[in-house]
């Protein structure tokens, strides 16, 4: 021991040695604060490998830039101040994490300076007893200095052997972002979460790309003006479509509750996978509410996202605008951004209480951050279900029916009127999450493993919804409540259409872009029950018409609102359906995908357009070109903010928390005492859980798999 401490001591005597040993304790310490203070949600050994070498390329590139100072006393206090920013970041972000679950962001950090809502005296009372782990090397430089075991080499360090230290540095975080981009592609482009990012590349590099999302956004939002704010409405009030009266307000004052369907496409619907001559319903329960007489359903509704993919969607949903070209809107915006979405607008108009349910960590697509822009009261997200295993989750998180039994004793103690949102993950790429009970399914039979596994994974979706669903009848919130359900976009990418093909019962010889785009069909259906006018529109729509239709079916007037969209019910919608990539839409005439244009009705393509087809191509394009813009200005520039008509009050984060959210509602119901709405008050304060029945795949097809099944239709 005494041995190991004077080598050490001999070797921090020199420049090198202090600095690589300052490397050192720093990379201890993060080590130390990953395992002890973050939760990284380190699946997998590679990804546990990135999250031990990330601390070391920046931190020797930032300390090592001191070796190039021959000056001692400068050479000692810059390399000490680099190293002591580093450790601020680090054990500022590991306060925060106790608090927030999330990383410090360059625009929370600004945010915080607003309202207030940053770590502030609170921050007190998170500090544990072993922090002083973070400052112990302080002390121990201190006695070393106050008891003069410490020299400083005054011998100024090699250039070229600095710059090789830098080159070294560089090479390795190059290294590193090259085995982070393999773990997961597009990390950086796409964002899916803080904790990722994190975990591929380390803190610094975090916060460099986090500072820098920021200052390109404040850039654009900075110069925005409440005038093009103007444009827009005169977009909105020019394209609005009046609500049907026939269905204005079916839905009116009940709950509302979002089955949000992962990668389901419309062609699942009354789908039967046929395997060894026999043929299996794919869907059988939704099936049955796609064709209910209760519900509002759209067979040519399509999904209108990107790279944002799930988060766009919600945005879509959720706001009637359009999420990002590039990236994803939660990641880059929604945080920050002032959003004009349902749950706020049905809080303000309605008193609804809202809540997000979803088995994946809450830092995913910034979640946690977005919902509370959005207006939610709550978000369960995994913390507040079942621990994860091998067997009941996946790296998207809990498998449905799991997440839908975990809700349900948050559910019942929810204030009625409530909005609610439940996102499933189990049918999601790469459709292999179901094992034991929940497997016999039969898989299809193509050369593509993707594909053969999303009937399985698409049917467990189905069943656990059947359950959500018999759990809504049993306790009587079903004739109370209104059911939305919609794919959020495509689960079998266009690449693998070929391979899907066959199973559709098209020739993947003659399969075109036209296929590809008629694939990018997802559904919605809004089910009212008991309210007996429902049927099967072919109005052609996307994901941005969703928030006018159901504001409608609300009985809440939607043109105060700046909504890109239109109702789906209403005579004037003008079916007109935007891709999110330059140039591809869909109408009911004309359809144009990857360059090429389609006669929609028929499928064939239209090489030599005549003049009449040319003109109405072009107002096309340019219907669809002004609604991304339009959309893109909003975004980008916050415009919402400069919005005073709406009659919304701004939302003030502050006031959110998505912590100890069962306590707090349990104390609103003692608090309102007889006037308390929720389903556990009205149920004599007993709870409902035992109502919820989740059968597996076993039990109710037995054990044999793929026999055992047949068609129910
Ligand atoms: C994860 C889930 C998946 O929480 O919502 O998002 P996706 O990969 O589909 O965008
Ligand atoms: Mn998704």
């Amino acid at each position: 021991m005494k041995k190991i401490a004077k080598f050490l001591l001999s070797a921090v005597k020199t420049r090198l040695g202090f600095i690589l040993t300052l490397l050192m304790i720093y990379w201890l310490k993060t080590i130390w604060a990953y395992y002890a203070d973050f939760s990284l949600d380190i699946g997998n050994a590679y990804q546990a490998l990135l999250s031990i070498m990330n601390p070391i390329p920046l931190g020797l590139l930032l300390m090592g830039l001191s070796l190039y100072i021959k000056n001692t006393k400068a050479f000692y206090t810059v390399s000490l101040l680099i190293y002591t920013l580093l450790n601020i970041l680090l054990i500022a972000n590991a306060i925060y994490f106790r608090e927030f679950s999330d990383f410090i962001t360059v625009s929370a950090v600004f945010a915080s300076s607003k309202t207030s809502a940053g770590l502030g005296d609170a921050a007190i009372n998170l500090l544990r007893p072993w922090d002083v782990i973070y400052i112990i090397d302080y002390l121990v430089l201190i006695f070393l200095l106050i008891t003069k075991r410490f020299s400083f080499d005054q011998r100024p360090f090699n250039k070229r052997a600095s710059f090789a230290v830098s080159a070294l540095s560089g090479l390795l975080f190059s290294l590193n972002l090259f085995l982070a981009e393999i773990d997961r592609p597009e990390l950086l482009t796409r964002g899916f979460s803080n904790v990722y990012i994190v975990r591929a590349i380390g803190l610094p590099a975090f916060s460099a790309y986090s500072a820098n999302q920021t200052y390109q956004a404040q850039k654009v939002r900075s110069e925005a003006t409440a005038d093009e704010l103007k444009t827009v409405k005169a977009y909105v009030k020019k394209h609005y479509a009046a609500p049907n009266a026939e269905y204005y307000g079916a839905g009116k004052g009940k709950n509302v509750i979002i089955l949000h369907l992962e990668s389901f496409q419309q062609f699942l619907l009354d789908y039967k996978l046929k395997v060894d001559g026999k043929e299996y319903e794919v869907t059988p329960f939704l099936n049955s509410i796609y064709h209910s007489q209760d519900t509002f359903a759209f067979s040519n509704f399509f999904h209108q996202v990107k790279a944002g993919k799930t988060s766009d969607a919600e945005t879509l949903l959720e706001t009637s605008l359009f999420g990002l070209d590039q990236g994803s809107f939660f990641v880059q915006y929604g945080g920050d951004n002032t959003q004009q979405a349902a749950p706020h607008i049905l809080s303000e108009t309605n008193q609804y209480t809202s809540a997000v349910f979803h088995g994946n960590t809450g830092t995913f697509w910034n979640r946690n951050n977005v919902y509370k822009q959005l207006g939610y009261n709550y978000f369960f997200d995994q913390s507040y279900m079942s621990k994860s295993t091998k067997d009941n989750s996946f790296q998207y998180g809990l498998n449905d029916k799991i997440m839908f039994a975990d809700s349900i004793k948050y559910l019942e103690h929810m204030q009625q009127p409530f909005y609610t949102k439940f996102i499933t993950v189990s049918n999601h790429y790469p459709y292999q999450s179901l094992s034991g009970d929940e497997t016999g399914f039969p898989l299809a039979q193509t050369k593509d493993e993707t594909i053969n596994g999303y009937f399985a994974t698409a049917n467990y979706l189905d069943a656990a919804i059947k359950d959500f669903f018999d759990y809504l009848k049993a306790t009587g919130l079903y004739d109370n409540s209104i059911i939305v359900m919609y794919g959020d976009h495509y689960g079998i990418s266009n690449s693998r259409n070929t391979d899907l093909a066959e199973l559709l019962g098209k020739d993947p010889q003659t399969w075109t872009d036209y296929d590809n785009a008629m694939l990018q069909r997802v559904p919605y259906m809004i089910h009212v029950p008991g309210n007996g006018k429902g049927f099967i529109s072919s109005t052609y729509g996307g994901e941005v018409d969703a928030l006018p239709t159901l504001l409608h079916i609300l009985g809440i007037d939607s043109s105060k609102y700046v909504e890109l969209g239109q109702d789906l019910l209403s005579p004037q919608n003008s079916q007109t359906v935007a891709f999110r990539t330059e140039d591809n839409y869909v109408t009911p005439t004309y359809t144009s995908y990857n360059d090429h244009l389609y006669d929609t009705k028929t499928g064939t393509e239209i090489t030599n357009p005549d003049a009449t087809t040319t003109e109405k191509v072009k107002a096309i394009q340019t219907a669809v070109k002004e609604q991304l813009k339009m959309s893109d200005e909003v975004q980008t520039g916050d415009l919402l903010r400069f919005d005073e008509s709406s009659g919304l009050k701004p939302i003030d984060t502050s006031q959110f928390s998505y912590a100890n959210s069962l306590d707090a509602m349990k104390k609103i119901e003692k608090d309102l005492g007889d006037k308390s709405t929720s389903l556990y008050s009205k149920n004599g304060n007993q709870s409902t859980q035992d109502l919820y029945k989740s059968p597996s795949y076993k039990e109710l097809y037995g054990s044999s798999s793929t026999t055992t099944k047949s068609s129910s239709k």
